[in-house]
């Protein structure tokens, strides 16, 4: 630990919850800045502070706990602002000062009470191929984004222009979905919402991309927290069972504005089992009684929404996959605790078709994943 590089990162290799909020935790003493690139409040990191306090972070980095470590929201996250506030009252209120010490990026994205309305009305149109989102509006929001019309943290520098932004969002949630119904009054006390939220972000509302830049030449050591995993990435995980963001090692520059060559040592952390909450394939999943005994030893359930995780084996050719993409300095095995007493422990180390023909690489095609046969030794 004491030869971290200055830029170092943390992230999920699986298909998240392996333990990287404790990681975080404990390696912000060592650092500056701690800094969010991607995700929003579908994350759920649950961290412990020295008088065995429970804190449950969601958008906040889960560096706020070390009281000398600046945390950065970065231009690739998406920001619910009702949320945050709630989680920095909840901070504040238990002692933990935020003040001066989180910084929003301008650029990143705003995401609304209605973005959450429509990711429940989009899984509710799935019928049986839902997604099993956290329902945060993750999707939504980075829909907007990306077709461009989504309304960023600079856009509350300008509340004159707001409104009629927020209202083609909304005009166009309505002629999507039939059940989405909204009247100019709401539209009229969203923005009135805003307007109020606009003057308490203030102090918070950064240029992230310039901090971190600067934060790099002044030799400052800065952490980057994934959030989700990348068995859950855009690109590389099971699409389309995925979160919308890169949760991946190329998230980082994209999601800070900070340069390849900036990067050193990324870890990356594999729980010594699998979980996977949401739907999509799973080849090392236990269906049966072992399945049942990981979650409740594990205590797998779900930190934002409580959901059980479905519960399997290490899977090696999945985790081999991830270390192509992000070429980790180092794994951290957690949870090895969690198989004590447990007669046999397997690994998938293989993967072949129905019909036995070796599958040599983390196949793109779910049908093929879904009848993958996994060798477990
Ligand atoms: P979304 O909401 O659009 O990002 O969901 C898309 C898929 O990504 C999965 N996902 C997650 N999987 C595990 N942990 C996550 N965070 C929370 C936690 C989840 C919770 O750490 O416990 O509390 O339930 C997370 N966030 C997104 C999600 O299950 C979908 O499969
Ligand atoms: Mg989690």
């Amino acid at each position: 630990l004491e030869s971290l590089s200055q830029v170092a990162g943390v992230l999920g290799t699986q298909w998240g919850d392996e333990g990287k909020g404790k990681l975080v935790d404990i390696l912000a003493q060592r650092f500056d800045v701690v800094a969010r690139c991607q995700g929003g409040a579908n994350a759920g990191h649950t961290i412990y502070n020295s008088e065995g306090k429970k804190f449950s972070l969601h958008l906040v980095p889960s560096g706020i706990l070390n009281e000398n470590t600046q945390c950065v929201i970065g231009n690739g996250a998406v920001v619910h602002l009702p949320g945050f506030f709630k989680e920095i009252d909840g901070l504040e209120s238990n002692g933990v000062s935020c003040k001066g010490r989180i910084l929003v990026s301008d650029r990143a994205h705003l995401l609304f009470d209605f973005h959450q309305v429509v990711d429940g009305l989009r899984e509710v149109e799935l019928g049986n191929s839902f997604i099993g989102t956290t329902k945060r509006g993750i999707g939504p929001c980075y829909s907007n984004k990306v077709i461009r019309n989504g309304l960023r943290v600079s856009d509350l520098r300008h509340m004159d222009t707001f409104g009629a932004k927020l209202n083609t969002l909304l005009k166009d949630a309505a002629t999507r979905f039939k059940g989405f119904e909204y009247s100019s009054k709401t539209l009229k006390e969203e923005v009135e919402k805003y307007e109020r939220f606009a003057e308490r972000l203030g102090p918070y509302i950064t240029d992230t991309v310039h901090f971190m830049n600067e934060s790099i030449l002044q030799k400052k050591k800065i952490l980057v927290e994934g959030g989700q995993a990348t068995m859950l990435d855009i690109d590389f995980g099971t699409y389309p069972f995925v979160t919308s963001s890169s949760p991946s090692a190329g998230g980082i520059c994209t999601g800070l504005g900070i340069a390849p060559r900036t990067l050193g040592d990324i870890i990356g952390v594999v729980k010594a089992y699998t979980t996977r909450v949401g739907s999509g394939p799973f080849p090392t999943e236990l269906l049966g009684k072992t399945g049942d005994l990981l979650r409740a030893s594990g205590m797998e359930f779900g930190t934002t929404t409580g959901r059980p995780r479905r519960c399997g084996w290490l899977d090696i050719v999945a985790l081999r996959y991830c270390c192509q993409i992000n070429g980790f300095s180092s794994l951290n095995l957690t949870k090895l605790d969690v198989l004590t007493g447990l007669k046999e422990i397997k690994l998938g180390t293989s993967y072949c078709t129905e019909d036995g023909k070796a599958i040599d690489s983390f196949p793109a095609d779910l049908d093929l994943l879904e009848q993958t046969k996994v060798t477990k030794k």
